[in-house]
Order: structure tokens, then C-alpha cells, then sequence
């Protein structure tokens, strides 16, 4: 499906909900408002339903939400565009807005998508959905104003990595000087999405790192945070959030583990590489996915077991054998 089509698509929706996905991160996030924003220019009745509040260092950006269970009777949607969202799981407990909706969109960029919707458009050469939706709006004939501009501008900051990982391209470069265009003040959007942190974060992430611990041979760094872990540093769940791209920057690491209780027998697993392990296949194993360098799973399990499982399969991956090399 081409992304014309579904521009025609979303042409047709008159009462339209945008779906991005739980624990909400910079690219789901920016990426909704961003499409709000335009599709109230488009004169459409549309709103961004989410499951739980966004995270706080995201509460500056233009747009409006509400939470799926603050929905009144009077809230149907004749169209559900799910953003972001790799798989229906991604959608949990809001997969009856998706079920109930005559039209079903789902835009995405990642490689592991299941293509859950009706219409499906997953580009994984985007660095980011929120380079999708700009292409998007360009196509609806919307201007990028200064508010959508700053959504999308932080959609494709948070998931390049403040435009440094690999997924990087001269596309990006190129919409983000397009986005520039509109006056957004990037030194302060930067500022407040990578360079402000909560205390109790920051306590939590040298907590964290003094408990790093490395395995084959210093190519694997792993962090396992208990519950009890993060309460003891005073932490919540918000704080844990970008702590995974951590353990991968200690020297020498191909591999960064980070493991998150997030309840009794329910283990969060976010996989991040540096050079040459997929670690999206990793993530396949256990049913999560991603993309190459950076992806996730949950494990139903206690700690310990939820280790052992994927270090072994961490270990697996980079034998000479099974390894793959992507230049
Ligand atoms: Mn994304």
C-alpha cells in the first residue's frame, strides 16, 4: 500500500482516533500530535487516545489526549489509525477501538510489524514514524506549522538518537531542515527531551550503573532492575525510561541488556547493539521485535529465569555461526 492510498484513506474519516502505542516514547508521541494537529486542519473530529498519561519530559509538546478510560459513550471512532505500534500488543487494553472501527490504519517503521489493520503502510527505512507522517501531511496538503513541526522534530530527535544512530539518513536531514523552517527553537526542545533528567532518575541511573555487569568476554552489558531496585532509589517507572541505551556505551560492548520488573512475574526486556548483532531477531525469539539496533520483549517470568533465558540467547546470537554482519 502506498502512502497516497492512505492518504485517501484518512480523507474518508470524519470521526477518527489515533492510536500510539503504551509507554509512550518521543517518536509515538510526537508523531500523534503531530497527525492531530493536521487532521484539525483537515476539519476532521479527531483525538489521540492513549492508555496511561505521557510521560512528564514530553508534556511541553503541542497536542491534547485523552485516556482511554475518560472515553464517554459519545466517543466512537469510524476510523483508528494506529501509530508506531510493531504489533496489536502495542495497543493492549485499547484493541477494542480497533476491533469496534469500520476503517483501520496502521503506520509504522518498524521491521518486525505484523501488519494488524486493514490498511498497512510500514516503512522500515524510516528512521523514525514521525519521517512517515511528515510525508503524510506534505501529501494532505497541510502546512507544517510551527506546532506540527516541533511534534515531528521531536518524533525524529528521540528515535535517532538526536540524529546519531545508524538509522539516520540524508532524508532525515533533509525533513528536519524543512522542519527547521518553521521557527522551532530546537536549542530548547533539545534541552528539555535529552538534557533535563529528574533527581531520582539521575539517581537511579548511577544506581544502575554501578550494578552493570559483563558477560561474553565484555561484548554483553546487562542491568537488571528489580521492583525493589527502583523504589529503594526512590525511582518510578518514568525514570527507567531511556536507561536501556545505557549499558551498550560501556567500551567494548556489542550488546546491551537492560531488564525491568515491572511486576511480579512480568519482565521488560529492551535489547540494544552496536555494530552487528540484529538484535530485533532476539526480540523475535521471545515475541517482542523492533529494529536492528535498538528493540523489546516481555517475558513472563521472574528474574532470574527472564537472565538466564536472554543471556543465553544474547550469547547465541553472536557466535560465529549464527552471526550476521550488517556493514
Ligand atoms: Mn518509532
Amino acid at each position: 500500500m502506498t502512502l497516497e492510498k492512505i492518504g485517501e484513506v484518512i480523507k474518508t474519516g470524519i470521526h477518527i482516533g489515533i492510536l500510539p502505542h503504551i509507554d509512550g516514547d518521543g517518536d509515538c508521541i510526537g508523531s500523534s500530535f503531530a497527525l492531530l494537529l493536521a487532521l484539525k486542519k483537515l476539519g476532521k473530529n479527531a483525538k489521540v487516545v492513549v492508555e496511561e498519561d505521557i510521560p512528564p519530559v514530553y508534556s511541553f509538546l503541542p497536542g491534547q489526549y485523552t485516556k482511554s478510560d475518560e472515553l464517554s459513550a459519545e466517543d466512537t471512532f469510524d476510523m483508528i489509525i494506529c501509530l508506531d505500534s510493531g504489533d496489536e500488543g502495542r495497543i493492549k487494553d485499547r484493541l477494542h477501538l480497533l476491533h469496534n472501527s469500520k476503517v483501520t490504519v496502521n503506520i509504522d517503521h518498524h521491521i518486525t510489524n505484523t501488519k494488524f489493520a486493514q490498511h498497512n503502510y510500514v516503512d522500515p527505512d524510516s528512521a523514525a514514524t514521525g519521517e512517515i507522517i511528515y510525508d503524510l501531511i506534505r501529501l494532505l496538503g497541510i502546512e507544517i506549522d510551527r506546532e506540527i513541526a516541533a511534534n515531528l522534530y521531536v518524533a525524529i530527535a528521540t528515535d535517532t538518537g538526536g540524529f546519531r544512530y545508524s538509522n539516520t539518513t540524508s532524508r532525515t536531514h533533509h525533513i528536519v531542515a524543512n522542519l527547521l523552517q518553521a521557527d522551532i527553537d530546537i536549542a530548547s526542545i533539545n534541552r528539555k527531551v535529552f538534557e533535563t533528567v529528574t533527581l531520582s532518575k539521575l539517581k537511579l541511573l548511577s544506581d544502575a550503573a554501578n550494578r552493570i555487569e559483563l558477560y561474553g568476554a565484555g561484548k554483553i552489558a546487562f542491568i537488571a532492575l528489580t521492583r525493589e531496585f527502583i523504589k529503594e532509589a526512590g525511582a518510578n517507572d518514568d525514570d527507567t525510561d531511556g536507561l536501556a541505551s545505557l549499558p551498550r556505551t560501556v567500551e567494548g560492548v556489542e550488546v546491551g541488556i537492560l531488564l525491568t520488573e515491572k511486576e511480579p512475574q512480568k519482565i521488560k526486556v529492551s535489547f540494544r547493539s552496536n555494530e552487528y548483532v540484529d538484535v530485533s531477531e532476539i526480540a523475535a525469539l521471545f515475541g517482542g521485535g523492533g529494529h536492528m539496533r535498538a528493540s523489546g520483549c516481555t517475558l513472563k517470568t521472574d528474574m532470574k529465569t527472564a537472565k538466564a533465558k536472554v543471556l543465553e540467547a544474547v550469547k547465541d546470537s553472536m557466535r560465529p555461526t549464527t552471526c550476521s554482519i550488517h556493514s
